[in-house]
């Protein structure tokens, strides 16, 4: 398979103010595009040539660190459009709920702990809700790594690099990552995610 740009699903206007057109223009338009083509041109000729986008991720972590770093990306980036939505944030579908009051604490700890997780990346990275051994757990990761190659699910995954946000919130990373939590977060994906995960 060759990596391709999806559209976004919602318009680059919809997710202001916490997320503007000027940063979905960069975002998506021009860093994600950047992944895709990088992707392709490194993916030729490899090993991994025809293997699907997960399995490149996983095959390559560690080994060709171009090509891991360009299909982690589009990987994490694919889902990140979709982990948000306008009007997003408010309420957790029941049974997921339930598993993060179970594994997690409550909602309220999950949220902290996750914001907290993002705001103490070091550098660039992501931090995430993942499913491993069964149960929902905080990560973080740096660059382009994901749950995925820790031997985790993602089900939710936030982009603390600061092009997703130094446009909108300059240096201020927990005022971005309250938004995300708050008002962006596509809470049904996340559920639909997690049903696959388990
Ligand atoms: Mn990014």
């Amino acid at each position: 398979m060759s990596f391709t740009l999806p559209e976004l699903p919602y318009s680059h206007d919809a997710l202001a103010p916490y997320m503007s057109r000027e940063t979905l223009e960069y975002h998506h338009d021009k860093h994600h595009l950047a992944y895709v083509n990088n992707g392709n041109n490194l993916l030729k000729g490899t090993e991994w040539e025809g293997q699907s986008l997960e399995e490149i991720v996983k095959g390559s972590f560690g080994k060709n660190a171009g090509l891991f770093n360009n299909a982690g990306q589009h990987y994490n980036h694919l889902h990140f459009w979709n982990w948000m939505k306008p009007n997003g944030g408010g309420a957790i579908p029941g049974e997921l709920e339930k598993k993060i009051v179970a594994d997690l604490g409550s909602v309220e700890k999950m949220k902290e702990d996750f914001i907290q997780a993002g705001v103490t990346q070091f550098g660039s990275g992501w931090n995430w809700l993942a499913v491993k051994d069964g149960k929902i757990v905080v990560m973080k990761t740096a660059n382009g790594e994901s749950p995925l190659v820790h031997g985790a699910t993602p089900i939710l995954g936030c982009d603390v690099w600061e092009h997703s946000y130094y446009i909108d919130y300059r240096n201020r990373r927990p005022d971005y990552l309250k938004a995300f939590v708050e008002n962006l977060v596509n809470w049904d994906y996340v559920a639909e995610l997690y049903s696959k995960a388990v």
